[in-house]
């Protein structure tokens, strides 16, 4: 999800969560269980809903809440986004309700895409998607003509082996319908952890440098080069889903892993574990222990988000500081604290050469000194600090210099790459799909009352009490086909791995889909799932697998 780059740049918000309530006409949901998984947001565009009138469409196969709320819910089969969106831009052409103006003006590209689109038509995406013909013209007319409107995405468009193809499509909707740089629309991907674009905007991506600056551009490494004092590779790194397998073929020697549960949160965790197993050395820097725990020769306690001060970057690239609210427990520290202390042992042992450098030397401060130096090297954060923000003003980025308000739409104008280019992008099947062996399709993610591997959640107390074990959600008819009377143990098993867990028969879930979490690791999904990843992206295809599905 992270190394989701296209050709408008980083993968975050174009538009801001103010902006889309308050400006869109319509509203384009696609893969997000947005009130279970983005409450504050799912909360805002069902006052939209109930305030405005917006128009909500949402593309789920599962009938999740916010389709409560909703004009019209898509119910399309899992893995079948790109049919579905190809066929709507099929009807918006066929009536003439693209905005030639802005096909003509920002974009290119448009003749070959076309050429791509007119091999959808309306009653072959129906064979496919399932959604019926009548409800596709529907979709179409409001997504096309009621202008702003805005499209929102998370995980049930990314995490397939077409996750970036997915997102290039909805990117070719939003030109279509001329919906780029303005308010009210928008590419808009809702993005997960309290600072996972924080993480990417720094540079925790294997292609860039904070500020996503190439590794492989000359001149980006030789300005960081400068600043830190050493030399820097020209070559692009490993994502999780790369090292931890390498690992496993003794590519890699050892690995340091902060914040993250790799046995409960990567795919097919037999696998994983046997990778750790294989891995000479590992050092965990948690704040609880985890299922990786294990397999750790060292565990360094970080701290929480109550313990430290400093900065998150949230979904709509705006960057909110944090203030420390207890002290750190134990032997505790700052992960950042540990992090340095760490590198400057390293450079003392002589693992590297270091050059003198404005910031050479891993002896910081404060995290007021660290931003700094983000500032001084990334372009879109030069001008937010500290200081600004404790003066409580908000800043979204781009914020080139000290006196810019930031930036809360995206594109305005034109695009960071010129014009905007429509892709022609066909529909590719998932990986794994239901066989005779394995006839149900299993699609994993989260539920509003847990935190992925719940290291965190399952420790308090209220939480247990409203969901205490993990459900998995099956259609009533697949209920009655397997035998299971009303709520019922089930055992699940793929061709990585097996779990038993109680079962919720509902109709969240269309017949032959099962869905389930991996919160609970005596019944995480993540023993199932399967390790095939988008060739760009590198992020697994979680949302689909094939399992065969038990009364126990
Ligand atoms: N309570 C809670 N909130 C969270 C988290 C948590 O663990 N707990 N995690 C956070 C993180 S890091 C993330 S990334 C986000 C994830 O947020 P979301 O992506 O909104 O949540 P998911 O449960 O992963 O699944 C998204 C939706 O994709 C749908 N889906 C499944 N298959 C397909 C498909 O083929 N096509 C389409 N279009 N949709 C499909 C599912 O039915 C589901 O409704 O949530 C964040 N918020
Ligand atoms: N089957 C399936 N698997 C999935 C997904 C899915 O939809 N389906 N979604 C994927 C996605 S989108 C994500 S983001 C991942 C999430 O997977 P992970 O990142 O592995 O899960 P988390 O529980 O968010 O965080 C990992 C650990 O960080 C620790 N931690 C929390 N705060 C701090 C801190 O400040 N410092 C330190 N050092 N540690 C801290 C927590 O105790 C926790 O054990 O899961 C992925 N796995
Ligand atoms: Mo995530």
């Amino acid at each position: 999800m992270a190394g989701l780059a296209t050709s408008f740049g980083s993968g975050a918000m174009s538009n801001s969560m103010d902006d889309v309530v308050e400006n869109a006409s319509a509203i384009f949901i696609i893969g997000s269980n947005t009130t279970e998984q983005h409450p504050v947001f799912g909360a805002m565009i069902r006052q939209a809903v109930l305030r405005r009138g917006v128009k909500l469409v949402v593309a789920d196969p599962r009938r999740i809440d916010i389709t409560e709320f909703a004009t019209l819910h898509l119910r399309q089969r899992p893995g079948t986004d790109i049919p579905l969106l190809n066929g709507l831009m099929y009807i918006i052409l066929e009536k003439g309700w693209e905005d030639r103006e802005f096909i003509d003006n920002r974009t290119e590209g448009f003749e070959e895409f076309k050429a791509t689109i007119e091999q959808y038509p309306p009653d072959k995406v129906s064979q496919i998607t399932g959604v019926p013909v009548e409800k596709l013209y529907q979709a179409a007319e409001i997504l096309a003509c009621e202008k702003p409107m805005a499209v929102c995405w998370a995980m049930g468009i990314t995490q397939h082996i077409v996750g970036v193809r997915n997102v290039m499509d909805l990117a070719n909707l939003q030109m279509l319908t001329g919906n780029m740089g303005i308010p009210g629309g928008g590419v808009n991907p809702l993005r997960g952890q309290n600072n996972v674009q924080g993480a990417c905007d720094m540079g925790g991506l294997p292609n860039v440098y904070p500020g996503y600056q190439n590794v492989t551009s000359a001149e980006a490494r030789q300005k960081f080069e400068a600043a830190w004092g050493v030399s820097l590779p020209d070559q692009v790194g490993m994502t999780v889903t790369e090292m931890i397998p390498a690992a496993g073929e003794g590519k890699v020697k050892a690995l340091y892993i902060l914040g993250e549960d790799p046995v409960t949160s990567d795919p097919d965790s037999a696998h994983i574990r046997h990778c750790l197993d294989t891995c000479e050395f590992i050092v965990l820097q948690e704040i609880f222990p985890s299922e990786t725990s294990a397999f750790a020769d060292v565990l360094l306690p970080g701290v929480s988000f109550a313990e430290k001060t400093g900065t998150f970057t949230n979904t709509e690239r705006r960057v909110q500081m944090v203030r420390q609210a207890i002290d750190p427990i134990g032997e505790a520290r700052p992960d950042w604290q540990i992090t340095a202390g760490l590198a400057r042992r390293i450079l003392a042992a002589g693992g590297r050469t270091v050059q003198p450098a404005p910031y050479a030397g891993w002896d910081y401060s404060s995290t007021a000194e660290i931003l700094a130096e983000a500032a001084a090297l990334t372009p879109s954060y030069a001008g937010i600090s500290h200081a600004r923000l404790e003066r409580g003003e908000r800043l979204q980025w781009p914020v080139p210099s000290p006196d810019h308000p930031g930036t809360p739409i995206l594109h305005v104008g034109k695009f960071t790459r010129g014009k905007g280019r429509f892709m022609p992008i066909d529909h590719i099947p998932p990986a794994e799909m239901p066989d005779d062996e394995f006839p149900m399709l299993l699609s994993t993610g989260r539920v509003l009352y847990h935190w992925h591997g719940g290291t965190m959640t399952r420790r308090a107390q209220g939480l247990l009490e409203v969901y205490s074990q993990a459900l998995v959600e099956i259609n009533p008819m697949d209920a009655e086909h397997l035998g299971l009377n009303g709520n019922k143990r089930v055992r699940i098993r793929s061709r990585r791995g097996v779990i038993e867990a109680q079962a919720w028969v509902t109709d969240r879930v269309p017949p032959g889909m099962v869905f389930s979490n991996f919160h609970f690791p005596e019944s995480s999904a993540n023993e199932l799932t399967i390790a095939a990843l988008d060739p760009v992206a590198k992020i697994p295809e979680y949302k689909i697998c094939a399992v065969k599905v038990e009364a126990v």
